[in-house]
This record gives C-alpha cells, structure tokens and sequence, in this order.
C-alpha cells in the first residue's frame, strides 16, 4: 500500500499519469498546504478507460457471481488489513479527524464490498406463473460499462458505495473521485490490483468534474451514470445523460430538518444532536442543519446545546481528543463563512461560533471553523433554505405539529428528517407527513445497507443501498415462454 505523492490514474490494471502530463494541487485543508499532486486527465484518458472497462467487460460479466464475490472480498480485506494507511489518507485528504476516519469512513467502504459482494450472490428475479397459458421469467443483466462519480465528503465511503454493487453486478467501471480528496481512491486502486481484480474491471480516473467527469457522463459507451454530489452539478449531468437515455442515480444535496419533541429522550436526543450537527464538521448529506424544538422546551435546550456546542474540540486532526477538524477547502470555508454572513444580514442572532477558528502551531494555515448556532431566523430565508454544508446550524420554536410540518417541508430539498418525540403514534404520522426519502425517528445516521437511500425533490433521482443498486445497475428483460 503505496502513498505517495504523485497519484495516478488505474487504467486496465495499471497505474499511470494523465496523456497530458498535467497535475493538479492536492492540498492537506488541515494544514493548508499542498501534500500531493493529482492527474489532470481529460477526455483522451475516459477514453481509455472507457476502452479498457469495454475489453474486461465479457469476461467479468460472465465469469459467475461466486468468483466476483471472492475478488470483491479480497479487496474489503486488504483494505481492512491497511485500516490505518487509508485512515491517515482520508484524514490527510479532508482535514477530518483521524478518529473518524478510522471509526467510520473506512470501515464503511469495506463493510460496502462486503455487503454487495454477498448480495449478489443472493439476488433472484422474479417469475410470473400464467397458469394454463405461460410462463414468465426475468432476467436480470449487467448493463455493460458504467460511470461512477464520487464527492469530497466521505471519499471512499461514498466511493465504494457506487462501485461495490457495479461490479458485483457485472458491470465494468470507470469511476471519478472528487479531485479534492483523490488519495484513498488510489490505495484502492493498488488493493485492486493485490487482490488480483481483472485489469480493466475497475479504472479510475482522476481530475476536474467539468473535464473528466463530463467526459465520463457525455461518453456514449458509458451506460449509466452513478452521481453523488451537489445539486447544481446533479442538473448539469442529468442534462448531458438524459438525451442519451443512460440510466442515471443522483444522490444530491440536502437541507435536513431535525424536530425535537418536548417529550423526546433528553439526554440521547442532546448527545446525538451535536453529531447530527457537526459531525464530519457538518459536511455530510444527511446533517440535520435545521433544528425545531417544541415551544416549552427551547430555552433549555437552547442552553444545553450551545453549552455543549462551546466544548467541542476544534484542531489537529491526529489528536483523539478532536471532535472538529478542518473543512475540505480555502474555498469551502469561505463559501460557508460568507452564509454565517448572511445569516447576520438577514437577522440571525450567533449563540456561538461563527468565525474561523485559528489553531495555533503547525495548523495555523488550516481552514478551521468554530462550530455555529444561530436562531432568530425566518424559516424561509435563504440561510434556512440553501445547503451551506459545513458546521453550522440553525435553530427555531413551533408550537404545533402543522407548523413545524410547513416548516420543515418548505425547501427544494428532501433528503433526510429526524424525530424526536417518545409518542410513537406521533412518529409514525410526523414521518408519514415529511418530504424526505430516510426519516430517522429517537436516532440519526443508523444504517441499514439493505434499505433504500436517496431523496426527494431536489435531493436526488433514484434510490441507492440493497437491492435497489443491483437494480439499477442491471436490465430486466421479461421472457414469457408460451406453454
Ligand atoms: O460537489 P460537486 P462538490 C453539496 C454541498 C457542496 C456542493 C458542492 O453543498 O457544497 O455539493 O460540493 C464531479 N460532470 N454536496 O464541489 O461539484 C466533481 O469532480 C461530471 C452534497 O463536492 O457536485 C466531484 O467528483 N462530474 C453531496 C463530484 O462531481 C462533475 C456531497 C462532486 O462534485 C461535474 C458533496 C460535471 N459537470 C457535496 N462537476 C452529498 N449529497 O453528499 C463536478 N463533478
């Protein structure tokens, strides 16, 4: 497991640089320093790939689902074996703390090739008796060459969760990590080729999403485009790929409500809240960025959290006693103090935070911000309306169900909800009335991978996890055999 400084591409089994020869800065966002360079391939190099992934192709989609399981497996265990070495990359890569790397990002990527690589082996379709006149059969088929493309976030976890069903499926893949975060996609490519996967079976290319990336999508040997990322860039590619009829999976942005019942569990609820809200600095899909909280109960949560918020631990990414490192880019981080603005500008009071946090030291180049709070806001103004994605939060008092339901409800986006309440019957009708594709209801982030994930509206098209990615990532064709 090789990590170094000069990432490469991984095209039919090898590992090499951009036809242009041109590489891009990949920077450390804790130290604010550039630590490795990443390809800057274009569309000669998707090409290749595309033609390499096209040449494996036959082979893997036919060699039988027990050996693909076996390769898929292998992979997850070289991984596992190099826990640390990707930990530190992922960390290294995203200014996230180590401990969360180790905790969740990569034991998340080879817990996804293991799920898919043991699902596959267990997926049938389905048959339609017609009694005296027929039968009918379903068969389910690889598509052929698919295109995967990953964002900053969660690097290899969001990664493998496209390309792990693809290839237990049968597909070959031409995947795209996000240019900002390259460098466990790489280890993975060297995991693949310990493992012995086929060459051309997996190729990665690296570089910007509006080079690479739109190549990959406009590539008309590419049959579907797996795509996790902001909305905005999710319309351009839906653009491209929908007049080609590719099958497309959009998993997008989100702008997650998180209500809180005055009966609810307080101590879980307050524990899980400030993870809900900060976790990963606030830059996962699923943060639940809009906090309401029963009329009698906000001013003491108000307290409680933003004296909880207050002791976070802001810094060194290595140290286990960090709670927060840094956010992924000089870019993000303005881009998220430029909201923290906003929400001044349009009547937001700080409870705390609200600033870059300067860390002193080896760190003091690093794009830190100190976890925010904010209440006093309309619920429909643009900071309670547009993802800001990183370590801030807004909180608001209702006082019935029907308002906080409007409230809730009144973005572009539905991707994911939380409730907190102890009356179950109000949970299930809560749940029942929200505009989200997941509703976690006394929890967040607790995930079962058969389950179908994805959102609603401007959060996304289509569901990922469980069967719905092996049926997306295969053709149905109904044989019907006349008696
Ligand atoms: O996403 P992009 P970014 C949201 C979040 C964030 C915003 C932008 O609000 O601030 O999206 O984040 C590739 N054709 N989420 O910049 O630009 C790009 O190279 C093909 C939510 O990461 O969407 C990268 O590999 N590919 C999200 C990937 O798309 C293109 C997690 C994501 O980049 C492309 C991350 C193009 N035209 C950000 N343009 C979630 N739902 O979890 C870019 N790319």
């Amino acid at each position: 497991m090789k990590f170094d400084k000069n990432i490469k591409n991984y095209i039919y089994g090898e590992l090499e640089n951009p036809l242009s020869a041109s590489f891009i800065d990949n920077y450390n966002p804790a130290l604010g320093q550039v630590y490795s360079q990443i390809p800057d391939s274009d569309e000669r190099d998707v090409h290749r790939a595309v033609k390499a992934a096209q040449r494996a192709f036959p082979t893997w989609s036919t060699i039988g689902v027990e050996k693909r399981f076996r390769i898929l497996m292998r992979v997850a265990d070289i991984i596992e074996q190099n826990l640390e070495t990707f930990a530190l990359a992922e960390s290294m890569d995203t200014g996230k703390p180590l401990s969360l790397a180790r905790k969740v990002d990569i034991p998340r990527a080879h817990a996804n090739l293991r799920f898919f690589a043991t699902s596959i082996m267990h997926f049938s379709a389905e048959s339609h008796n017609m009694e005296k006149e027929a039968i009918n059969f379903t068969l389910r088929s690889p598509l052929g060459v698919v295109g995967c493309i990953s964002p900053w976030n969660l690097p290899l976890y969001l990664f493998t969760w496209k390309i792990a069903p693809a290839l237990a499926a049968g597909n070959t893949v031409v995947a795209k990590p996000s240019e900002m975060t390259p460098m466990t996609a790489y280890l993975l490519a060297q995991a693949c080729i310990e493992a012995g996967l086929p060459p051309g079976v997996l190729n990665i290319v690296n570089g910007f999403g509006h080079k690479a990336g739109q190549a990959i999508v406009e590539h008309d040997d590419v049959k579907a485009i797996s795509f996790t990322g902001g909305t905005k860039t999710g319309r351009t590619i839906a653009s491209i790929a929908a007049p080609k009829f590719k099958k497309l999976s959009l998993e997008l942005g989100g702008k997650n409500p998180n209500i809180i019942y005055a009966d609810c569990d307080f101590e879980k609820m307050m524990k899980t809240t400030l993870r809900s809200s900060f976790a990963n600095q606030g830059q996962i899909c699923l943060c639940g960025s809009r906090i309401f909280v029963e009329r009698h109960l906000y001013p003491i949560f108000k307290e409680e959290f933003v004296k909880r918020v207050q002791k976070l631990k802001i810094g060194d990414p290595n140290s286990p006693k960090t709670d927060q490192g840094a956010v992924v880019s000089k870019a993000h981080m303005e881009k998220v103090l430029g909201y923290i603005e906003l929400a001044k500008k349009e009547g937001g009071r700080i409870l705390c935070g609200g600033e870059q946090k300067k860390v002193k030291g080896k760190f003091e180049n690093g794009y830190f911000i100190k976890p925010t709070v904010i209440e006093g806001l309309a619920h429909d103004c643009r900071t309670n309306q547009e993802e800001i994605f990183g370590p801030v939060v807004t909180i608001m008092p209702f006082s019935t169900d029907k308002e906080v339901i409007k409230y809730a409800n009144s973005t572009e986006f539905g991707l994911s909800a939380t409730v907190w309440t102890q009356d179950i019957t109000k949970a299930h009708s809560i749940a029942e009335q929200l505009e989200a594709g997941i509703v976690w209801v006394n929890t967040w982030m607790t995930r079962d991978l058969r389950t179908p994930f994805g959102g609603t509206k401007n959060s996304g098209v289509g569901r990922e996890g469980g069967l719905e990615a092996l049926r997306f990532f295969t053709e149905a064709k109904n044989v019907c055999i006349q008696f």
